[in-house]
């Protein structure tokens, strides 16, 4: 079983994205119960700080989430330090910056990190190819090296993630200089149209294979806008025709198991658009299935 403690922190970040209400996404799924949520499956959970965006220390929004960046990824290290499995809780999807800078340097004296990106969008923009130059639309391509310095350069290296170690699933809303990007790079993105035709299933598995091959630990950067609207409606940016939330809930049952997952991540829950709270439902679900503990191996280890 994982008996690893899990460490919830909360990035309460918005100013990453245009609509600023993923900054009340941590404080609402901790008042919805998502740390309950995760006890009762058997894990051991815990809910240390907050990490929060200060956008009046910053003179630009890309300067606050730089410096938040920062925080965050200390925060973060500090989880890792203690044995622990960090879970980090959005905010809007430019925190991934801090969360997967910190595991990659953590990890980085035995090897490098796997990703599996599920999300609508590509988050493959830089300051130079970004229209809205909205910084959550940024995070992945800050973490392949491209990108501004203070996203980019963290713990002065950069390049967290190299192209090979990295899937992402679910993309359907994009421009091209990101899909330019991705390609040039050689990262595997596994359209919507593909996951729709092969199942989440068979992609995440292949998926998994791949980050897991040649890497020392790999982690789920799970942005809620990947899911389908019918199921989390309450994202910042809602993308119909997604990933339903049944099918994610099979899929990634018990995945937290395998000894080389390192961290999970769960950005753009938006409480403001949550009417209802399914959202933060469907978000407490997923995380409660992908970081339980086996129930079979639960009994094996008493
Ligand atoms: N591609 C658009 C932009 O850069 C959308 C931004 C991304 N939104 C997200 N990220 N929710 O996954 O402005
Ligand atoms: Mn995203
Ligand atoms: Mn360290
Ligand atoms: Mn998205």
């Amino acid at each position: 079983m994982n008996a690893r403690v899990l460490h919830l922190i909360g990035a309460e970040v918005g100013e990453g994205a245009s609509d600023g209400g993923c900054k009340w996404g941590a404080a609402a799924l901790r008042e919805h119960g998502i740390a309950q949520g995760l006890a009762a499956t058997g894990r051991t959970v815990t809910w240390g700080e907050s990490v929060t965006a200060q956008p009046r220390l910053a003179t630009s929004r890309l300067g606050a989430i730089e410096a938040f960046s920062g925080e965050l990824a200390t925060a973060v290290e500090k989880v890792l330090h203690l044995g622990q499995q960090p879970l980090v809780v959005g905010g809007d999807h430019s925190c991934a910056v801090g969360t997967w800078s910190a595991v990659a340097e953590t990890l980085r004296p035995q090897g490098t990190l796997g990703l599996i990106w599920i999300d609508a969008h590509l988050d493959a923009h830089t300051p130079d190819t970004s229209d809205s130059q909205a910084p959550h639309g940024m995070p992945l391509a800050a973490l392949l090296g491209h990108g501004s310095e203070g996203m980019t350069g963290l713990y002065g290296w950069r390049g967290k993630l190299l192209p090979q170690n990295v899937v992402v699933i679910g993309a359907r809303s994009y421009e091209p200089a990101e899909v330019d990007l991705l390609a040039q790079l050689n990262v595997r993105v596994m359209f919507m149209p593909e996951v729709l035709e092969r199942g989440f299933a068979a992609c995440f598995e292949e998926a998994r294979q791949r980050v897991q091959a040649s890497t020392a630990g790999w982690g789920i950067s799970f942005d809620l806008d990947g899911l389908d609207p019918l199921d989390a409606p309450g994202t910042g940016t809602p993308v119909e025709t997604g990933i339903r939330l049944a099918d994610a809930l099979q899929v990634l049952a018990g995945c937290s198991q395998d000894p080389s997952f390192v961290a999970m991540e769960l950005t753009e829950y938006n409480p403001l658009r949550d009417f209802g709270g399914r959202t933060a439902q469907a978000a407490t679900q997923l995380v409660c299935a992908a970081l339980a503990p086996a129930a079979s191996t639960l009994e094996l280890a008493a």
